[in-house]
Parts: C-alpha cells; structure tokens; sequence
C-alpha cells in the first residue's frame, strides 16, 4: 500500500444502523470500512476507521494522521457544528481532507447548516448516505494519484 486514509467519525455514529434509519440507514461503521478498502485496492491506499465520541480524542487522531496518512476523511457529526478545536487541528495537517455527511445538513434544522470543518475540507459530501464515505475515497484517491 502506498498510503493510508484515516476515516475518522464523530459522536453517536458508533449507533449507525443500530438507530434512526430512517435518517442514518441501515449500513454500519464496519460496512463503511469495507466499501472504503475495496475502493483503495483501486488506488493501493488502506484505510483506518476510527470512531469516537470525544472530541479530544478526535484531535490526537488528526494529530497521528499528520504521521501516518496520507489524507483525512471526516464525518464529525455533531462537532462539525461547533468545534473550531477540530478546525485548528485539520489545518495543521497538510494532505487531502474530505468531510462527509450521511444527511442533506442543508435540509435539516438551521443548526446544521453551518460547519467549520467546511472551511479546511477540499471537498464535502451531504446527503448521500454511507456510499458518501465510498466516494469521498474515491476523490482522496484521484488527488493522491
Ligand atoms: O449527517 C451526518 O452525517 C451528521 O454528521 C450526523 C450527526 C449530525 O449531528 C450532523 O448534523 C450530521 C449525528 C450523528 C448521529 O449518528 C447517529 C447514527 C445512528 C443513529 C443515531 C445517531
């Protein structure tokens, strides 16, 4: 593998699949590991999903990526919303980063409408379940090649 792309996810998506399908879907954190790793077969990236619900923790892990990937994906759920500490630490690492929503933020409450991550992101994808994740790889993969 010539790299690897952290998939790093925010607070209450350890219950993705578990709750809320009719917003979230029926897929799990594991499903999107998977559908991730056959798309960096396609570009020789590994993928390392990470989930927490705090935000600290999210930070080290940006703080590791500066280390050990070669790009960021990010789904910080509610964070997204509220966090210029994940903000900070995103700008501090220099490769690819993709923000992912599993909903349209922009169709929900005005609360969501805004992220600060949107900022930093090279991209961001709303609204189009988990093969938002898939397709976030696939662009990471594009910029990398
Ligand atoms: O649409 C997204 O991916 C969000 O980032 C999800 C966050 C929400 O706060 C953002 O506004 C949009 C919430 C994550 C909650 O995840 C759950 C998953 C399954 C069941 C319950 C919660």
């Amino acid at each position: 593998m010539s790299g690897t792309i952290y998939i790093l996810n925010g607070p209450n998506l350890n219950l993705l699949g578990k709750r809320q399908p009719e917003i979230y879907g029926t897929s799990t954190l594991a499903d999107v590991s998977s559908s991730c790793a056959k798309v960096g077969e396609e570009f020789d990236l590994a993928v390392h999903l990470l989930q927490s619900n705090h935000e600290g923790q999210l930070i080290d892990w940006i703080h590791e990526a500066r280390e050990n990937a070669a790009g960021i994906i990010i789904n910080p759920a509610a964070y997204s919303h509220t966090s210029v500490a994940i903000l900070d630490a995103l700008n501090t690492f220099e490769g690819p980063v993709l923000e992912v929503h599993i909903s349209n933020i922009h169709k929900r409450e005005t609360f969501r409408h805004h992220s600060y991550v949107s900022s930093r992101a090279d991209g961001v994808i709303a609204g189009c379940g988990i093969e938002g994740y898939a397709l976030a790889m696939r662009h990471v993969g594009a910029l990398l090649s």
